[in-house]
């Protein structure tokens, strides 16, 4: 199958071999093997319905960069043959990528390095795009990061679901009422008008930056999320994949642990690059995205198991129930954690002495 795509993009299929590659829920992904090797991606045309908009973003930042700062090495989306960077078939929608070499990506953090690059690379990337108008930028998902739609899903979700299924899910359902909190706020800051667009990359996950072999961040992948958004999502997708020792998979509770010495990591690396940037009022928020990017992940993951799992891929029926359940977890180590250590951070992130 893949064959024909490949020599869409003037690459000789029959020196080449295709490996399943990486751990996304929603795209699939090879590796391409041969005298130059590639990453091959299937774009989930079910969730993102209009791939070309995810084309002209990267192109557009593309142009931006390398004329601004022509030594950043941003990932772009290699042209096919017909010049577009996209490959339609019926099987499918593609794309490919040079494949980055001597690099390195991680599930799970196992080091502050790793947490402190990553974070500094998320943030580098907002801030050398600090002056592009984010408004250029096509939203490839509409309202993706918007809490009110995630919770209208699932109260949905909820009130289609069956009794023994609600049942089943009791205690994530019982926790996303009991955190509705997290909501109010959400909504207080967005009548506050006080949250700059940025450009955000929205997907701040672990294993979307890639490490040279001493884990120095090398650079951001995963780039189809990239449009206007707020800072809370990336700062609060990093708490949410770097903080634990596991990820949002583990099924086993007792493992889910925070790590004091990974948030001053996250905080240090992102702010290293985002310090001059991030006004007061958003500096005061830091800590409370990554509640807000829990909460609604789990609220994501919820609905999806509610649904009967139409949207996140699954390895095992029940498996996004666990993962709700594992985010719900997550957030109570937070918020646990959250009262002892405000005065430190507060103290971290007025300071410039990052
Ligand atoms: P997904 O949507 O499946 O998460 P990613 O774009 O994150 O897809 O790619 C999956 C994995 O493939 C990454 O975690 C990384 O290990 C590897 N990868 C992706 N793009 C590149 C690249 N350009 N060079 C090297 N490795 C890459
Ligand atoms: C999806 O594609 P992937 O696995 O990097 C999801 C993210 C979630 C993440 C949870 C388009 O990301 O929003 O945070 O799963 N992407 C989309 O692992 O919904
Ligand atoms: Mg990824």
């Amino acid at each position: 199958m893949l064959k024909k795509i490949l020599e869409e993009f003037g690459i000789n299929a029959s020196n080449h071999q295709a490996e399943q590659y990486g751990f996304g829920l929603i795209n699939r992904t090879w590796k391409i093997h041969g005298e130059r090797d590639y990453i091959l991606q299937k774009i989930n045309t079910n969730v993102f319905h209009r791939p070309e908009s995810i084309i002209e973003n990267l192109l557009l930042i593309q142009t931006y960069l390398r004329e601004k700062y022509p030594d950043y090495l941003f990932v772009a989306p290699l042209p096919a043959l017909s010049g577009s960077s996209l490959v339609i078939t019926e099987e499918g929608t593609f794309r490919l990528f040079p494949f980055i070499n001597d690099s390195k990506s991680v599930n799970e953090v196992s080091t502050y390095k790793q947490a402190y690059e990553a974070a500094k690379q998320f943030g580098k990337f907002t801030r050398l795009l600090k002056d592009f108008d984010p408004s250029k930028l096509k939203n490839t998902l509409q309202s993706f990061h918007d809490l009110n739609l995630r919770y209208e899903q699932f109260d949905k979700a909820f009130e289609l679901a069956d009794a023994a299924k609600q049942k089943e899910a009791e205690w994530a359902i019982g926790q996303v009422k009991d955190h509705s909190d997290i909501l109010v706020t959400y909504n207080h800051l967005l009548s506050s008008n006080k949250l700059p667009l940025r450009v955000i990359h929205h997907d701040a996950k672990i294993n979307n930056v890639l490490f040279d072999d001493d884990w120095k961040g090398l650079c951001l992948i995963d780039l189809d999320t990239v449009m206007p958004g707020y800072f809370i999502s990336d700062v609060g997708d990093m708490m949410r994949t770097y903080l634990s020792p596991v990820n949002e998979n583990e099924a086993d509770l007792s493992k889910i642990k925070i790590d004091e010495q990974c948030l001053g990591a996250i905080i240090k690396g992102y702010m290293s690059e985002m310090s001059d940037e991030l006004t007061p009022f958003e500096k005061e928020y830091f800590i409370y995205a990554g509640k807000f990017m829990i909460y609604m992940q789990a609220i994501r993951f919820l609905a999806d198991h509610l649904n009967g799992d139409i949207y996140y891929h699954i390895d095992y029926d029940g498996q996004n129930l666990v993962r709700a359940e594992n985010q719900l977890t997550l957030l109570n180590e937070l918020i646990k954690l959250e009262e002892k250590i405000a005065p430190i951070t507060n103290l971290t992130l007025r300071s410039n002495e990052v």
